[in-house]
């Protein structure tokens, strides 16, 4: 043999080295071989059992099993077990023990390899059983983990079966983050398990749940992009094994740009690191939203050439910085990051959903014309990363610490692994540039309670030591992407020195909803940015709850109409336009979500939403689209609105009687607007894509169209808007009405899921209706629900202390119906009153609280006889406290 290569030329030989070692520009297509790994969804087949019951020490109850067969409902993953309690009229939800099991028939090719159980996410302890032995644990609700059950299963022929037992809690714990949060912590096995067969000598599997390689690209510029790639090799077998290992990056197309091999020698029962630096690939195909090229790093050992075990990673190139003065670069230019929030969380879902649902979600993001999604508050399902690397999604993850912390040593020891496992098992995502820490940490403080400022200075000293231990744990693991944190508007960030820490400081931002007006939010973001020069500033929410039943022509704060909802947006997007130095924005929230414990127009929901919870886009949706989305879009920002009201009014000419805006979210030149074919004239899109006309309804049906060209193709939008009205005077027979039901104390229309219209309230005129005395109000919506089915926005406005309504209707027998609800934390006797209908007394001694209790939904009917011409006159005598009332119908019989 050496003689052989003293005759071969030593630059031959060095080549034939160099090509088998790292052949950089292989350039042939990368031939895919059967991996022998093994792996498949166990997702189908599981058996629930919801109750706490512990099944003996080490999950043993097969024969438990046989006598409760009944008991055990089958369910196929994902699952949860809080799919609708959440949602219902008690106000709480489960929070305590379950158990999965499952028959696992494990086939003869498995035999002899190293098996593994993976479970993508457990809410959010999860204890597993294999054959009644302990197989491991896991802690927190949102990364996935892995354990090795090799040893515990059976293989006796066909019907090989192996109980797999998992006992799963979802109880509030100390020591676990979330201690608290705003949305549902659904419990149950909510993605997807796996199991992993490997060769004994293997990638790692164990490694914090994630994939064993960890693939970094320290420098990247549009010449060439430097590539690392870490890991380690697992040798389970009694021996010791020389193996070969062998990287293979491959473009898109499949075609490899770049080859690297090493020996690795790994002993037995042992593990080997490996670290490849240096790696070269010329001319890089960046990774950006807009072209979201994706290469694959594919890892495999060898023995004696064969294949013994084979991974695939993700790899995007792309180089982004932030800067204080200038916001976000990407790949060398400027990216006004534009972005949105997603929970995982769907109607009549929960937290469990299909991976195709996840897939939706971020098409929606996508479409929508975002660049950026905050995967708030939680680590989210592998999918969504993948998905986001696809489509040219730019992602911020962070860990559920939100609200408070404990102090004590178990409590960061377990938010510091949650932190390294988001790390590791995401870590290889081009799509992630920013791992966050925490969440409003100083809205609560550590004794659970809610509060405006914390006056405890150790404690705010602790959570300074919290934040720090987790900030340079993210800089430990992951030296590549930014550390971030959201806070809110508390002093006492500054107080505990906070904001130094975090290489971007991120706020939660809710002038014009929670307070405040929300033109505010220019200058308070100029001052911030003022006192924190140096610092990379990032909206990491901003918000305003919408409801597509709720819609007027007078919105104000917190009325939960599709019309604040669109004003809040479109004066925040013209505020962040102008502030080139911001880091970039996220909207609060793409998707309605569960909210436990919180009103609003609908019960338990948080509906700051781009779209509903079952994903309706709402009008804002387009606003953002024709902003965001670089394809045309013209979009009648009323489809939430197609049935609105007008009165009557005796001094206007009949063509011009119901004139209201319309407004177009369009990214085209110029827009015409027709209604009912006449044309409104044309107008060119503001700065924030809208335009609006003043539109003359006609009574009942009027069809609007929005008309716009680009290069001669036609773009519009059609939509039938029905103008409900009513005459100015009620007694008027030539226009009798048949029916008014009004939402006292409300300014807007409110469309019931029935399609009934509930008319705004109004101070009383003459031959109209409206109240008498007493002032409108809004029910406190962090108060409970109010549990009233659809028919919630009635009651969370109210009219307190009036004195009477009237109803100007014609002579005649009416049905008459008063809804009520007590609204404040009263006890019995506090309100008392008597309500008169026509001058009778039809519920003398009224007492909500006592006989209904606290913001329950009350309704009474009553048979009116109108004569006289007095029209119907609602009269509230006080006893004692301030009489109330929230809706009233009357129908003629
Ligand atoms: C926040 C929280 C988020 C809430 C949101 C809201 O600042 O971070 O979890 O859902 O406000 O809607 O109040």
């Amino acid at each position: 043999m050496v003689k052989y290569v003293r005759n071969i030329p030593l630059w031959i030989i060095t080549l034939v080295i160099i090509s088998i070692q790292y052949s950089a520009l292989a350039n042939d297509k990368y031939v895919l071989t059967e991996n022998p790994r093994i792996q498949y969804t166990i997702n189908e087949n599981w058996k629930f059992y919801p109750n706490g019951i512990a099944f003996g020490q080490r999950g043993e109850y097969r024969g438990f099993r046989d006598r409760i067969a009944d008991l055990w409902e089958s369910v196929s993953l994902p699952h949860t077990w809080n799919d609708a309690d959440p949602f219902d009229d008690v106000a709480s939800y489960r929070r305590g023990i379950s158990w999965y099991r499952k028959d696992l028939a494990l086939d003869e090719r498995l035999k002899g390899k190293r098996l593994f159980l993976y479970f993508e996410g457990v809410n959010q302890k999860a204890d597993v059983y294999v054959n009644g032995a302990f197989a491991g644990n896991h802690k927190g609700g949102y990364t996935g983990f892995a354990m090795d059950i090799t040893e515990f299963v059976r293989f006796d022929g066909e019907d090989s079966k192996n109980l797999v037992a998992v006992q799963v809690d979802n109880s509030h714990d100390n020591m676990i983050p979330p201690l608290s949060v705003g949305y549902a912590l659904y419990g149950g096995i909510y993605r997807d398990v796996w199991l992993i067969a490997t060769d004994p000598l293997h990638v790692q599997v164990l490694d914090h749940g994630a994939p064993g390689v960890y693939v970094s690209t320290p420098r990247v510029s549009k010449d060439f992009a430097v590539v690392e790639i870490k890991g380690s090799v697992v040798n389970d077998s009694g021996e010791d094994r020389k193996a070969r290992l062998l990287f293979t990056i491959v473009d898109a197309s499949g075609i490899t740009v770049l080859r690297k091999s090493i020996s690795i020698d790994v002993p037995a029962r042992g593990e080997k690191d490996f670290n490849i630096s240096g790696l070269e690939v010329k001319l890089p195909h960046l990774w950006s939203p807009d072209d979201p090229y994706l290469y694959k790093v594919i890892t495999e050992i060898r023995m004696d050439g064969r294949i013994i075990d084979r991974v695939s990673n993700p790899l995007g190139f792309r180089w982004f910085a932030f800067d204080a003065n200038r916001g976000f670069m990407l790949n060398g230019e400027k990216l006004q990051i534009r972005g949105t929030n997603r929970h995982q969380d769907i109607k009549g879902l929960g937290h469990a959903l299909p991976n195709s649902q996840h897939v939706t979600d971020l098409l929606w993001i996508k479409k929508m014309g975002a660049n950026f999604v905050r995967l708030a508050h939680y680590p989210q399902d592998p999918v969504v990363l993948e998905t986001a690397d696809r489509l040219g999604l730019l992602v911020w993850q962070e860990i559920p610490l939100v609200n408070y912390i404990t102090v004590s040593d178990e409590f960061l020891q377990n938010s510091q692994n949650m932190l390294r496992e988001m790390i590791r098992q995401h870590y290889n995502h081009p799509c992630v540039i920013m791992w966050g820490s925490m969440n409003e940490i100083f809205l609560w403080d550590q004794h659970a309670n809610r509060s405006k400022t914390i006056d405890d200075p150790e404690y705010i000293s602790e959570v300074r030591q919290y934040v720090f231990c987790l900030d340079s744990l993210i800089r430990v693991e992951d030296p590549y992407r930014y550390t971030t944190m959201a806070m809110h508007g508390s002093k006492d960030y500054d107080k505990a020195g906070i904001p130094e820490i975090p290489r971007v400081l991120a706020h939660n931002v809710y002038f014009g909803w929670y307070s405040g007006k929300f033109e505010q939010l220019g200058a308070w973001l100029d001052k911030q940015h003022g006192q924190n020069p140096g610092k990379v500033l990032f909206i990491s929410e901003y918000g305003a709850g919408g409801d597509t039943r709720l819609n007027g022509c007078h919105p104000e704060r917190f009325d939960f109409t599709g019309n604040w909802q669109r004003l809040y947006h479109e004066s925040y997007i013209r505020q962040i336009n102008r502030r080139p130095y911001l880091g970039g924005t996220a909207i609060w929230n793409q998707f309605d979500f569960s909210q436990p414990f919180t009103g609003g127009s609908i019960q338990h929901l948080n509906q700051k939403g781009m779209q509903t919870w079952d994903r309706k886009p709402k009008d804002v949706y387009y606003l953002y689209k024709a902003n965001w989305n670089p394809e045309p879009v013209i979009y009648i920002a009323s489809h939430d609105w197609t049935r609105r009201f007008g009165f009557e009014d005796p001094d206007k000419e009949p063509g011009l009687q119901f004139v209201q805006s319309v407004d177009v979210y369009s990214n085209l030149e110029t827009i015409e607007l027709f209604c009912n074919g006449v044309s409104l004239g044309r107008k060119k899109p503001d700065e924030i894509k809208k335009a609006s006309w003043r539109v003359p309804f006609a009574a009942g049906d009027n069809l609007i169209e929005a008309r716009g060209d680009v290069n001669g193709k036609i773009y519009c939008d059609l939509l039938t808007i029905h103008m409900k009205t009513l005459p100015h005077d009620l007694k008027n027979t030539q226009a009798p009405v048949d029916e008014i039901a009004i939402n006292v104390g409300y300014n807007a229309e409110f469309v019931d899921l029935s399609g009934f219209m509930w008319l705004p309230d109004q101070a009383y005129q003459p031959g109209s209706y409206g109240f008498i005395g007493g002032a409108p109000e809004m029910l406190n919506k962090d108060l409970i629900a109010v549990h009233s089915g659809d028919r919630t926005p009635l009651y969370n406005y109210y009219l307190n202390d009036l004195a009477g309504y009237r109803v100007d209707v014609p002579d005649g027998d009416y049905r008459v119906e008063l809804f009520f609800l007590e609204p404040e934390e009263l006890g019995a006797g506090e309100r008392v009153f008597t309500v008169l209908i026509n001058g009778q007394p039809v519920w003398r001694n009224l007492d909500l609280a006592e006989t209904y209790g606290f913001v329950k939904a009350v309704s009474r009917c009553f048979s009116v006889s109108v004569t006289a011409n007095k029209g119907l006159n609602i009269a509230f005598e006080k006893i004692t406290g301030e009489p109330v009332l929230c809706g009233m119908r009357v129908i003629k019989r």
